[in-house]
């Protein structure tokens, strides 16, 4: 099995375990720096192997459109290709699809849309996406789905899952006919469960692909514009009909109190663009929450941003990088990125560590109520 679980929090489902894929082990609960475009914007590898990432994620469609496959064929891999040696999760394409394509048309056999960056016409289905994804290389491939706009109603919720499924088994089939391997072992594959706020097709969801069997299972369809009790009851729905033994990701979230509230209802994985997109425009969390550092009150403040930031940002005050981000110099976005992504993979090994230490109950507690979520 390539998950294993070492223990679980008394007080909560939270869940202490490791990932195994061909490029390393990943210590869980964990958080992904997201790398779109095969690059965690403006890092080095280096620096974020000294923020210790241990698995960052790619996206099909972003590398489908640009550079294509022939190129990524050539290169040996997105591992070769981008100079990262740690594991790699690669999204689907169907939700980036969605999201950034022009003219998108969804049909059964999968979605035929106009690239946004020229425009030429363009096929990802179900196994393209896995296809693409073989070739890439990555350690984990998610299949393909189609992510439920919100809100929806429950018979659209309904057809939307039933193709979502109906892709889940072209997916399964695909792999068994193709094995794919990377890094000298094989390439592991994760469900997406859709079903929007509906407590039956979340649950079916979850059944259904657990039935077709897969290596890690993703709860997909959150944090699209739910409220936030829907987001950590649907968490809840879901994750009793996974299997223990196998790993739980959350796609595209979050917070960092709804990391640790998710942490709590078992999920292990998460990714999200928060600690890099808000970094280029300034933005620092902290743990009483987000430091606006375009902010005149921090024109004249020495001290570094945290006393707990990374060693790389320790020596650099909030004026400075407030001065940085002011004449867009790119330092100012790169030690704030770092600094973010520091946070985020902090907030997760302390996590790992209270669960370890059967203190997650209060390290929660604390994270929780520190924390304002709208910014000052
Ligand atoms: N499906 C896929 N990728 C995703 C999502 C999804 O539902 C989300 C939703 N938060 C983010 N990324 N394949």
């Amino acid at each position: 099995m390539p998950f294993e679980l070492l223990a679980t929090d008394p007080s909560s489902h939270a869940r202490r375990g490791r990932l195994i894929t061909p490029h390393g082990v990943v210590e869980t609960p964990v958080f992904m720096p997201v790398g779109t475009q095969g690059t965690v914007k403006a890092m080095h590898p280096d620096e974020l192997k000294a923020l210790n990432s241990q698995i960052i994620l790619g996206n099909t469609y972003h590398l489908f459109v640009r550079p294509g496959m022939e190129i990524m064929k050539e290169a040996g891999g997105l591992h070769a290709f981008a100079n990262w040696d740690r594991p790699i999760l690669t999204d689907s394409g169907g939700f980036q699809v969605f999201s950034l394509a022009k003219l998108r048309k969804i049909k059964e056999e999968g979605c035929h849309f106009q690239n946004h960056l020229d425009g030429t016409p363009m096929f990802i289905g179900p196994e393209t996406s896995m296809e693409i994804q073989a070739t890439l290389g990555s350690d984990v491939a998610m299949l393909f789905d189609e992510c439920t706009p919100y809100p929806c109603e429950a018979k659209e919720a309904e057809k939307s899952l039933d193709l979502t499924l109906r892709w889940a088994r072209r997916c399964r089939t695909w792999i068994d006919e193709h094995r794919p391997q990377t890094g000298g072992g094989a390439q592991q594959h994760f469900g997406i469960v859709q079903g929007s706020v509906y407590q039956e097709l979340r649950e079916r969801s979850a059944r259904e692909l657990v039935a077709m069997g897969f290596d890690g299972y993703a709860i997909g369809g959150l944090s699209v514009g739910e409220p936030e009790e829907d987001m950590m009851r649907i968490a809840e729905w879901v994750t009793p009909h996974l299997p223990a033994n196998q790993a739980r990701y959350a796609m595209g979230l979050g917070t960092p109190p709804q990391v640790i509230e998710l942490i709590a209802r078992g999920i292990d994985m998460f990714d999200c663009v928060l600690p890099t997109r808000l970094a280029r425009n300034g933005t620092a969390f902290t743990h009483e929450g987000m430091m606006n550092l375009r902010n005149a009150c921090y024109a004249r403040d020495f001290r570094p941003i945290a006393e707990d930031t990374h060693p790389l940002c320790q020596g650099f005050s909030r004026a400075y990088i407030r001065h940085l981000v002011q004449a867009q110099e790119i330092l100012g976005l790169r030690l704030i990125s770092l600094h973010n992504l520091h946070f985020y993979a902090s907030l997760t090994s302390r996590a790992r560590q209270a669960i370890d230490q059967g203190c997650f109950a209060e390290f929660r507690a604390e994270v929780v109520a520190k924390y304002k979520s709208t910014p000052a």
